[in-house]
């Protein structure tokens, strides 16, 4: 069995492995009532570790050991310990076979770890520590093997038996059971391995490579699916095509391979030439997804294409170098969609989510380095700082070094490193090495956690016509780390002038032809930057781009931040100082009386925005979208959720009051004429007359309802239907709310991933997701404990996204969260550990809320037999 006693690993402690893997041979016998599993290991000693006599030391977990055979000749349980979570066999030969042979039960695994069955396929999640549920072996990735992979099953059941690499071999057996051989010629980790067998048809493509070799391409989904693939197939050719064009990266198999699952943990992996997704992240087409779910599949299609170079041909060393593979992935995949859509939209949505939720994880209690340096659990360190801080950090030293050099850097290090398991400290040396940059200083993004803050201020001295800067950092203490130095922080700026023009960057008096953006390169605990020439004081665009993940404190007045949201050449600016405007307007009434005016001047912007279609429209669309409340309470202290819930509230009905008519007019002239298409221009559109329905039915416009309702009923998309299903649930008109939900319902009641929606439109809602309607959820015979997806429809997205209802006064949502926990905790505790995250939160919110989110996380932490998954969570959230 699984230890529960939780041990924490260090970074420090690494050790080379004692032992290597050259090659794996598996054959696995798939049953209804188990699989028996037959592994032949050729094992070496390793020539580079110092352990000379070492006992050769095997990973497992929930296994039944049926025998074990050393070159052949069969052990007794004298030679070997079956320890439940190593197989240890004290004295072995130089290089041997080990032949182990253990019978799993993929039937009645509820944690979707390693062997499971899914909707009645088998199918399996190897990263990061599955592989020692299905049989024993050295779980680390920096034990490489080449795969051979045998699988039987009933042909009836199962026609479909996937592995990876290539099919060597099939044939028919007794009993009405067939075969299927793979053998994969990379080595990989075992993390990487993957099986499949169902019934599943199978959609095919070919791609043709820049050496003109053809892939062959190929999705498998259940039969009710067919229809749903186009989309994914056409973002994975995109993907395979920008990887030879902007990285150079071809693709080495001869097959690729994607397989959709309802039942999975997470987004989806990137198994060696057999990538496996979690349905909602793969399945598409107008009628069931939204225009926000086509974009995730296109950019999760890339990510885990890409993921065949950064992560499978290079990859990593130890679990601490995970940001090698996800931070180096994430960056590449967000070029990709920045390539493909708008690149100033996409650095939106990029930032929106590092400032919203890996900021808050940064100053929570589970804060840790891009590169952490230990842990518990692993599973619980598949972060926002891991992937998202992490991109942010390839992304600087991309800025640092210009695309020619960091590709210079890239296949320096693909080349450097193909076939090896390695850090993130190499990955820096090519970078240094190919482009002669030092990035000594560099290197603390990696090692330093918590997110600096940048304190600037200015001075303005019209007799030598000189602007001074100053710029401040400091890093905040976490856990563990405390007294943290200055980082290397490339800070984006430009100047301008009254009238909007951007002013020459002079650094020095008399400087010829100075740019009017400038990366200045922080490095100290503090700096002064002089601007000469400047006639009169300027308004300062600060951090264009978001050029480092940082917060940055600058006493803005609302006049320059509404002259940066009409002249800033930066786009990006341009939309952040609407929300640093908005914000401030929004916190402005955070407990103020109910009469207390809505700046005047935030109506006047969002008019012009609503009303000038000259402005990039895709830009204007995400312009008009309010800070979050989970935004509003990461940057609050003393946070009271439902108070900023009310004071976002009154905001956006006082500009819905205001602009009424020209909501109207903005909705009627984005109605969409002809086919529906996703390209940005009419992504913005329906997003803009979304927007506008929304902000009608917050006001309860009669007009906009009777909009509402025929949108529903005629939308030929799911943006559009959703969009009225939404602006409906959270409007006062409960009979249509119901009515509409109720007709949604019975129109996709088969389709799950649909379904997910229908949960978490209402889960979500603080109209319709009230506690006792979040219970009837968890009723619906539609939900499903054991659908991952389905409990963060409802639980995940109760807690995290209806934050008036889950910071109830009366502490019901935290309870009702702990209960929830505790009851997953049993049965899938990755799951578990995630859905923890809101009540983490404590300490940032006024004391009658935290006082009783600690007493919820004190329960779980009281509950017998505690995942270690969630026992790491809750502790050192309590610590
Ligand atoms: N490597 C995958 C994500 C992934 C991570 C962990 C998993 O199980 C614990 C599953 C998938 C990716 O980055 O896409
Ligand atoms: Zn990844």
């Amino acid at each position: 069995m699984r230890s529960n006693q939780p041990q924490t690993i260090y970074l420090s402690e690494y050790q080379v492995p004692a032992y290597l893997v050259d090659h794996v041979d598996l054959r696995f016998e798939l049953f209804e009532e188990g699989a028996r599993v037959h592994s032949t290991l050729s094992v070496r000693r390793n020539p580079d570790s110092r352990a000379a006599s070492a006992p050769l030391e095997l990973d497992g977990d929930s296994l039944r050991l049926e025998s074990v055979a050393l070159d052949g000749a069969e052990l007794s349980a004298a030679d070997y310990e079956d320890r439940g979570d190593q197989l240890v066999i004290a004295s072995v030969p130089e290089q041997f076979e080990l032949s182990v042979v253990t019978w799993i039960e993929p039937q009645n695994n509820t944690r979707l770890e390693g062997l499971y069955k899914s909707s009645g396929m088998f199918c399996t999640q190897c990263e990061a520590e599955g592989f020692r549920c299905i049989t024993f072996f050295p779980d680390r990735p920096d034990v490489m093997a080449r795969f051979r992979t045998r699988i039987e099953a009933d042909k009836a059941s199962y026609p479909v038996l996937l592995s990876n690499g290539n099919d060597v071999d099939r044939g028919e057996l007794e009993g009405g059971r067939h075969f299927v051989t793979w053998e994969d010629p990379f080595p990989k980790p075992c993390y990487l391995f993957a099986l499949v067998a169902g019934d599943l048809v199978e959609k095919r493509d070919t791609f043709r490579t820049c050496s003109g070799r053809d892939i062959d391409l190929r999705m498998y989904v259940e039969p009710r699916n067919a229809e749903k693939c186009d989309h994914a197939m056409d973002s994975l050719k995109r993907s395979m095509s920008w990887d030879e064009e902007v990285y150079g990266r071809e693709y080495d198999l001869d097959i690729f391979m994607i397989v959709a699952v309802d039942d999975f943990n997470m987004g989806a992996m990137e198994n060696k030439g057999l990538n496996i997704f979690n349905s909602s992240c793969v399945l598409a087409s107008q009628d069931t997804a939204t225009d926000a779910a086509f974009q995730r599949i296109e950019a999760i299609v890339a990510h885990e294409y890409f993921h065949n170079w950064s992560g499978n041909r290079v990859t990593c060393r130890d679990w601490f170098q995970l940001s090698l593979k996800e931070g180096f992935t994430v960056f590449r995949d967000s070029q990709f969609s920045a390539d493909m859509g708008s690149p100033t939209v996409k650095r939106i949505e990029d930032v929106t989510l590092l400032r919203t939720a890996q900021f808050a994880e940064d100053a929570g209690p589970m804060a840790h380095p891009v590169r952490p340096a230990s842990y518990m659990e692993i599973s619980n360190f598949y972060t926002l700082t891991i992937y998202e801080k992490g991109a942010e950090v390839v992304r600087m030293i991309h800025n640092l070094l210009g695309p020619e050099m960091f590709r210079k850097g890239s296949d320096l290090y693909f080349e450097r490193h193909d076939g090896q398991a390695v850090t993130t400290d190499d990955f820096v040396r090519a970078m240094e090495d190919a482009s002669g940059r030092d990035l000594t200083q560099f290197r603390l993004w990696y090692e330093q956690a918590g997110t600096p803050v940048l304190n600037v201020s200015d001075e303005f001295d019209a007799e030598q016509g000189v602007y001074r800067l100053n710029i401040a950092q400091h890093i905040p203490d976490t856990p563990g780390q405390s007294n943290k130095k200055p980082q290397h922080i490339p800070f984006a700026l430009g100047l301008l002038g009254s009238r909007g023009e951007p002013l020459p960057l002079k650094l020095e008096a008399g400087e010829e032809n100075a740019p009017a953006e400038r990366v200045l390169e922080l490095t100290e605990a503090s700096h002064t930057f002089e601007f000469h020439g400047i006639g009169e004081r300027p308004v300062p665009s600060l951090l264009r781009h978001f050029s480092a993940p940082v917060r940055v404190n600058y006493p803005w007045s609302r006049e320059q931040l509404l002259f940066l949201m009409s002249h800033d050449p930066d786009g990006f600016n341009r939309w952040d100082a609407g929300q640093r405007l908005a914000v401030d307007v929004i916190q402005s009434l955070v407990g103020a009386p109910k009469d207390a005016a809505v700046e005047p001047r935030l109506v006047t912007s969002y008019r012009h925005l609503i009303c000038d279609s000259s402005l990039d429209q895709a830009l204007v669309a995400k312009m008009l979208q309010l800070p979050s409340e989970a935004y509003l309470i990461e940057l609050a202290d003393n946070a009271d959720a439902p108070a900023i819930h009310r004071a976002r509230e009154r905001v956006l009905k006082h500009l819905a009051i205001s602009l009424r008519d020209e909501l109207v007019a903005c909705y009627r002239r984005n109605l969409e004429s002809g086919d529906y298409e996703i390209t940005p221009e009419a992504i913005a559109r329906r997003s803009l007359r979304n927007t506008a329905l929304a902000w009608l039915l917050v006001i309860n416009d009669e007009e906009g309802r009777e909009l509402a309702v025929r949108q529903f009923r005629s939308a030929d998309n799911m943006t559009d239907r959703m969009g009225a299903l939404r602006a409906l649930v959270n409007s006062d008109y409960e009979e249509d709310r119901n009515l509409a939900l109720e007709e949604f319902y019975q129109q996709f009641r088969e389709d799950p991933q649909v379904i997910e929606q229908w949960f978490s439109v209402q889960a979500a809602s603080d109209r319709a997701g009230q506690l006792p309607q979040i219970h009837a959820l968890l009723e619906h015979p539609a939900f499903d404990w054991k659908n991952p997806n389905k409990v963060r429809s409802v639980v995940g997205a109760f807690a995290g996204q209806n934050l008036s209802a889950f910071h109830n006064p009366d502490g019901s949502g935290y309870d009702f969260l702990a209960e929830q926990v505790c009851r997953l905790d049993d049965s899938n505790p990755q799951i578990a550990a995630r859905l923890v995250t809101p009540l983490t939160r404590w300490r940032k919110f006024a004391p009658e809320y935290s006082e009783q989110m600690k007493a919820a996380l004190e329960r779980i932490r009281d509950k017998d037999g505690l995942s270690r998954d969630v026992y790491e969570v809750v502790h050192k959230s309590l610590a």
